[in-house]
C-alpha cells in the first residue's frame, strides 16, 4: 500500500473559457480527487462535470507521449531526435521543390488554452517562413477582431459585458449556461446571469433555440436563422428615432452616415426576415435605451452565419448608441497583467492584404480563412499547398465541408500533427508530435484574462512532472524550429520556457514594478496560488484606441462595403426547407473530450432535434434514422423530437463523427454521432471576413 503524502494543488481548469479554479488532490502518482477551488476569488467554487475529466485525460492510455511516425506496418513510436530531423527534412525538401509557401499551418483553439502554443509557435513559424496560416479563428470569432479592429483600431480591443453590474443584458446567439461562456470569461456564469434578475435587472435571448440559457431568461425570442443582421439594424433604426447618448463618440454627421446606411432596414422588414414581430422589436430597442445601463452580447451564433461582421458590428453600435459602450454595466476593456493593449500596440490587425489563390478569401491579421484550405490543398498550380503544419486542431471535425477536409489532407504530400491524438484529422499525418497533457505543464491564461470579466490573474503550477521523454509544446516549437533552421543553414533564436516570457511581461505590464504598488510576478503569483483579484472593469476605450484619429470609426470602409451585399440579399426570396444550426453541451467540448467515459456515459446527446411541425410533415417518428443531406454531405443519424427548436429549424452538436477507419479513441469511436461538419458548406461564408458559417445552412431530412 503506498504511504505517499496526499498533496493540494490549485491550478484553473483549462477546457473552458470560464478557467474555474480547481483544487486537485493527489497521492504520488494518483489523482485522488478534483474539486471546485471554493477560495479562487473569481469562480467561487464552481466547476462543472467536464473538470474531473482533467483526470481522464491524464490517465487516457489513447494519449501518446512519444513521437508515432505512419509505416506501411501502421504507426511506430519514434525517437524525438529522429522525429524531428525526419519532418524537418520533408519540410525542406518541399520548400526547395515548391516554395516556402508550399508548407501551411493549421492552428487550433487549444492554442488559447495551453500558453505554451501562445507564446512558441512564432519559433517554428520563423523557421518555416511560409505566410500562409489557418486557425480556428476563422471558424469562430474572426468577425468580432475584425469589428474590433475597424471600429476601434486593435483586434484585442473587445469589450466585455460587465454582466456583474448591468440591469439588461440581451444575449443573441450565444448559450453561456452550456459553453460556460465565450469571449466573456465568466466563471458560474448561471449565477451571475440569476443575479441580474435578482437586483431586478431584465435577461433576454434572441435564439433559434430554447436553450438553457433562453429557458432561464425574461423573455427568449426566436429567430430564423442567419437573420440577426435585420433584429439588429431594425434596432438601430429604433434607437435614432429617439435621443441617442452617443455624443461622446461622435464625430460630425456621423449619425446621419448611419440613419443612411441603416434606413433600408425597417422593422418591418425584420419582422418579415426572423420571424420576431414589429412591436417586439420597438419593444427591445425601448427596453434597452430605458435601462440604467445594458449591453448587447452575440457570440458563436451570430458570428458564423453569412453576415457575422455585420452582426458584430451592429451589437457595437447599439452598445454605443444606447451609451453603454466603456461604461459601468455595458461593455468595458480589460486591464490584464499580461497582453494590456494600448495605444500604438503591435499585431493590431489587418483586412485583405493578400487573397487566396482560388476563391480570393481575404486575409486577416495574416492569416487565410480555413473555407479556403481544402481548395488550396486540392486545386493544382503554383502556389498549391504540399506539406501541412496542424497545431492543436482538427478541422476535418470543426471546419465548414468537413469530408472535402479529410480528402484534402489524404492528398498532401507530408503532413506532421502536433497533437497528443490520433483523431479523424492527425490520421492523416505522417508523423505526430504529441506534447505533454494538461497536468504536466505550467500555464497562465494569457487569453483570457484578457477577456474576463473581472480583472484577474493566476499562475498555474505543473501538478505532474513531465516523464523524460514527454515534450512540452514549447519545446517541440524550439527543437523543430531548429531542425529546420540548421537544414536551411539560417539562424534561429529560440525562446526560453514560457513561465520566463509571462514573468517578464508581468513585471513589465500594468501591475508590475510600479512606486510601491502591488507588483505581479510569477513568483508573486506562486504565493497566491487561488488567483488575485485585481478589480473590476473600468472605463478606458478612449485612452486605449488605436485608430487613425485616436476616436471611433463608427463605420469602417468595410460595413459600408458589406452593407451593399445585405441589400442585395435582402431582395432575394428566402430559402424554402430546413436550416441546420449547431449546439453545444456542458459535457462536451469541440471534438475532443468524447475519449473520457465519464463526459459520454448517460442519453446521447448527439441526436438530430427536429419540431414536431416538421417532422409530422415529412412522416417522421421520435427516434427514428434520418437522412441529412446538404449540397455536400449526406449522414444519417436518429432524431429526437423537440420544441425546443423553433419549426424550419434542425439542430446537431458538431465535434462527432469519430467512428471512422483510423481514429485510435478506444471510447470516443464506439460513440454513435455523426459529424455536422459533414453537412456545412465551405462555401457559405461572411464573404467580407471569409469566416465558416455554421448556423442556418439549408438541409433536408427525410426518414432513412
Ligand atoms: N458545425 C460547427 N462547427 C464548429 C463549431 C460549431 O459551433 N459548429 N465551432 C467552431 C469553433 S467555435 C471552434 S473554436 C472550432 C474548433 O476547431 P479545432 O480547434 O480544429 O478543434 P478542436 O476540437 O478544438 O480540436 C483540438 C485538438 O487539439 C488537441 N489538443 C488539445 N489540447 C492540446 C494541447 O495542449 N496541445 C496540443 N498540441 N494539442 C492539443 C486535441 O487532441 C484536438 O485534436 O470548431 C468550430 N467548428
Ligand atoms: N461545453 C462546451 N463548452 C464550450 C465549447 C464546447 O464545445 N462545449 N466550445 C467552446 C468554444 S470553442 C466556443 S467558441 C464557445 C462558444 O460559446 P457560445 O457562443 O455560447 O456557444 P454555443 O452554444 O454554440 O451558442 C451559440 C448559440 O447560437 C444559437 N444560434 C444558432 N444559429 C443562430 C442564429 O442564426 N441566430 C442566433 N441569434 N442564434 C443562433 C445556437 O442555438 C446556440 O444556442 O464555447 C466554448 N465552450
Ligand atoms: S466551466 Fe467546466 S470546463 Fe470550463 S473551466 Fe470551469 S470546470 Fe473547466
Ligand atoms: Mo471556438
Amino acid at each position: 500500500m503506498s504511504i505517499e503524502p496526499e498533496q493540494n494543488h490549485y491550478r484553473a481548469c483549462h477546457l473552458c473559457e470560464a478557467i474555474c479554479g480547481v483544487e486537485i488532490k493527489t497521492r504520488g502518482a494518483e489523482i485522488v480527487s478534483i474539486k471546485g477551488d471554493v477560495n479562487d476569488p473569481f469562480s467561487r467554487g464552481h466547476i462543472c462535470p467536464k473538470a474531473t475529466a482533467l483526470e481522464d485525460l491524464h490517465t487516457d492510455p489513447d494519449r501518446l507521449r512519444t513521437p508515432m511516425l505512419k509505416t506501411a506496418n501502421g504507426w511506430e513510436a519514434i525517437s524525438w531526435e529522429d522525429a524531428f530531423q525526419f519532418a524537418a527534412s520533408r519540410i525542406v525538401a518541399l520548400q526547395k521543390a515548391h516554395g516556402d509557401d508550399s508548407i501551411a499551418f493549421y492552428a487550433g483553439n487549444p492554442t488559447v488554452h495551453n500558453y505554451g502554443l501562445l507564446t512558441h509557435q512564432q519559433v517554428l513559424r520563423k523557421a518555416v517562413a511560409s505566410k500562409i496560416t489557418f486557425s480556428a479563428t476563422s471558424l469562430d470569432q474572426l468577425p468580432h477582431q475584425l469589428v474590433a479592429w475597424g471600429m476601434y483600431g486593435h483586434q484585442f480591443l473587445l469589450p466585455i459585458p460587465d454582466i456583474d453590474r448591468t440591469q439588461y443584458m440581451l444575449i443573441i446567439g450565444g448559450n453561456p449556461l452550456a459553453s460556460n461562456g465565450s469571449m466573456m470569461t465568466v466563471p458560474n456564469v448561471k449565477n451571475r446571469l440569476r443575479d441580474i434578475q435578482r437586483r431586478g435587472g431584465r435577461l433576454v435571448v434572441v435564439d433559434p433555440r430554447r436553450t438553457e440559457t433562453a429557458a432561464m431568461a425574461d423573455q427568449h425570442l426566436f429567430i430564423r436563422p442567419g437573420t440577426d443582421v435585420f433584429l439588429l439594424c431594425a434596432m438601430i433604426n429604433e434607437l435614432l428615432e429617439g435621443d441617442t447618448k452617443a455624443d461622446a463618440w461622435l464625430e460630425g454627421d456621423e449619425l446621419a452616415t448611419l440613419r443612411a446606411i441603416v434606413s433600408s432596414f425597417t422593422t418591418d422588414i425584420a419582422a418579415q426576415k426572423t420571424g420576431i414581430a414589429a412591436p417586439t422589436i420597438r419593444q427591445l430597442a425601448l427596453d434597452l435605451a430605458a435601462s440604467s445601463s445594458g449591453v448587447v452580447y452575440g457570440r458563436m451564433g451570430v458570428s458564423t452565419q453569412q453576415f457575422g461582421t455585420l452582426c458584430q458590428w451592429a451589437i457595437q453600435v447599439i452598445n454605443l448608441l444606447t451609451g453603454n459602450l466603456d461604461r459601468e454595466g455595458g461593455a468595458l476593456l480589460t486591464h490584464p497583467a499580461v497582453g494590456y493593449i494600448g495605444k500604438g500596440d503591435r499585431n493590431a490587425g489587418s483586412l485583405g492584404r493578400w487573397h487566396s489563390r482560388v476563391s480570393q478569401l481575404p486575409e486577416f491579421a495574416g492569416e487565410l480563412p480555413v473555407a479556403a484550405m481544402a481548395e488550396e490543398i486540392l486545386t493544382p498550380g503554383k502556389g498549391q499547398i504540399r506539406g501541412l503544419i496542424t497545431i492543436a486542431g482538427n478541422p476535418v471535425l470543426s471546419a465548414s465541408n468537413g469530408g472535402l477536409m479529410g480528402r484534402a489532407l489524404a492528398d498532401l504530400d507530408f503532413m506532421v500533427a502536433i497533437d497528443f491524438y490520433i483523431n479523424e484529422t492527425t490520421l492523416h499525418a505522417d508523423l505526430i508530435l504529441p506534447p505533454t497533457g494538461p497536468l504536466e505543464h505550467d500555464h497562465y491564461d494569457i487569453v483570457f484574462h484578457r477577456m474576463a470579466v473581472r480583472n484577474t490573474a493566476r499562475f498555474n503550477d505543473v501538478v505532474f512532472p513531465k516523464g523524460d521523454d514527454q515534450r512540452h509544446d514549447w519545446e517541440i516549437f524550439n527543437a523543430l524550429g531548429v531542425a529546420i533552421a540548421e537544414l536551411k543553414g539560417v539562424s534561429l533564436k529560440t525562446l526560453p520556457a514560457p513561465e520566463h516570457i509571462v514573468d517578464h511581461e508581468l513585471q513589465h505590464g500594468l501591475y508590475g514594478q510600479q512606486d510601491g504598488a502591488v507588483s505581479l510576478s510569477v513568483a508573486v503569483l506562486r504565493m497566491y496560488p487561488h488567483g488575485v483579484d485585481l478589480g473590476a472593469l473600468r472605463p478606458s476605450l478612449a485612452e486605449r484606441m488605436n485608430t487613425a484619429t485616436g476616436g471611433v470609426v463608427f463605420i469602417p470602409d468595410f460595413i459600408v462595403q458589406d452593407i451593399e451585399r445585405l441589400i442585395l440579399h435582402m431582395n432575394e426570396p428566402q430559402a424554402e426547407g430546413l436550416l441546420l444550426i449547431g449546439r453545444r453541451h456542458v459535457r462536451s467540448n469541440n471534438s475532443w473530450l468524447h475519449n473520457s467515459h465519464r463526459l459520454v456515459k448517460g442519453p446521447p446527446r448527439w441526436h438530430l432535434l427536429m419540431h414536431p411541425q416538421d417532422m409530422h410533415a415529412r412522416g417522421i417518428h421520435d427516434g427514428a434514422l434520418v437522412n441529412i443531406v446538404s449540397r455536400t454531405g449526406k449522414l444519417q443519424t436518429t432524431v429526437s423530437t423537440s420544441d425546443e427548436v423553433m419549426p424550419g429549424v434542425v439542430s446537431l452538436p458538431h465535434g462527432w463523427g469519430h467512428k471512422r477507419e483510423g481514429v485510435m479513441l478506444s471510447i470516443a469511436s464506439t460513440q454513435d454521432g455523426v459529424s455536422a461538419n459533414d453537412l456545412t458548406d465551405e462555401r457559405l461564408t461572411d464573404a467580407i471576413s471569409g469566416n465558416a458559417v455554421f448556423n442556418g445552412v439549408p438541409v433536408e431530412v427525410s426518414l432513412a
